[in-house]
């Protein structure tokens, strides 16, 4: 995961058009080639006037963000926020026909909240109460091992709080707004048909290491 070199835009995991009906394709090609481009083009800005910084993983400086340099703290916390969560958001869709609900976080989450269901309403309501811009997530707390949903504002990461993403949910209005128009419920029920279960197993997998 080393990165010696700028970022660049990573392509989809998939075609724009593989989550119709839920997401659009539209939506997918300016979700991803404009609004995730920018936050690519000016994290590279930013890390330009601080070369070095290229060398470490991006989680390391979102998880470190008081320790990078003033001047570039708010860019790189804004756009490699932005790169971080919007990656993280595209891999963690897949087309519904793949979107099967099994494995090991399946069953972590049945434990930990009662049923599938009660999860999907705990995160639907916390992605409703995010005011203006921002992301609900599921995350797993290392202290305690307890799986938790937390929100954060605009393009900030759970990765500060020491907390570790296992899957996470763009509310901004550009994620909804031409299909959904301010009906920002509706868009989550049916985000729901388009989560890549496959990847966020591997992700909790991953923190049992
Ligand atoms: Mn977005």
């Amino acid at each position: 995961m080393e990165q010696r070199k700028k970022y660049t835009l990573r392509p989809l995991p998939y075609a724009y058009d593989a989550l119709e009906p839920f997401i659009d394709e539209r939506t997918m090609r300016i979700h991803h080639d404009k609004h995730l481009g920018t936050y690519v083009d000016n994290l590279n800005k930013a890390l330009d006037q601080y070369p070095v910084l290229y060398q470490f993983p991006l989680e390391r400086l979102l998880y470190n963000i008081q320790y990078l340099p003033k001047e570039i703290q708010t860019a790189v916390r804004n756009n490699g926020g932005g790169v971080y969560n919007h990656n993280f958001f595209f891999e963690g869709m897949a087309p519904s026909s793949q979107s099967k609900p099994e494995g090991k976080i399946i069953k972590e989450i049945e434990s930990q909240f009662g049923s599938l269901k009660a999860f999907q309403d705990k995160m639907k309501e916390a992605a409703l109460s995010v005011f203006g811009s921002g992301w609900a997530w599921l995350v797993k707390n290392p202290q305690s091992g307890r799986l938790m949903i937390v929100t954060t504002p605009n393009q900030d990461t759970p990765l500060p709080g020491n907390l570790i993403p296992l899957l996470n949910l763009d509310v901004w209005e550009h994620a909804y707004y031409l299909k959904y128009q301010n009906r920002r419920a509706d868009y989550i029920d049916n985000w729901f048909h388009v989560m890549n279960w496959d990847m966020v197993n591997k992700r909790f997998e991953n923190t049992e290491k």
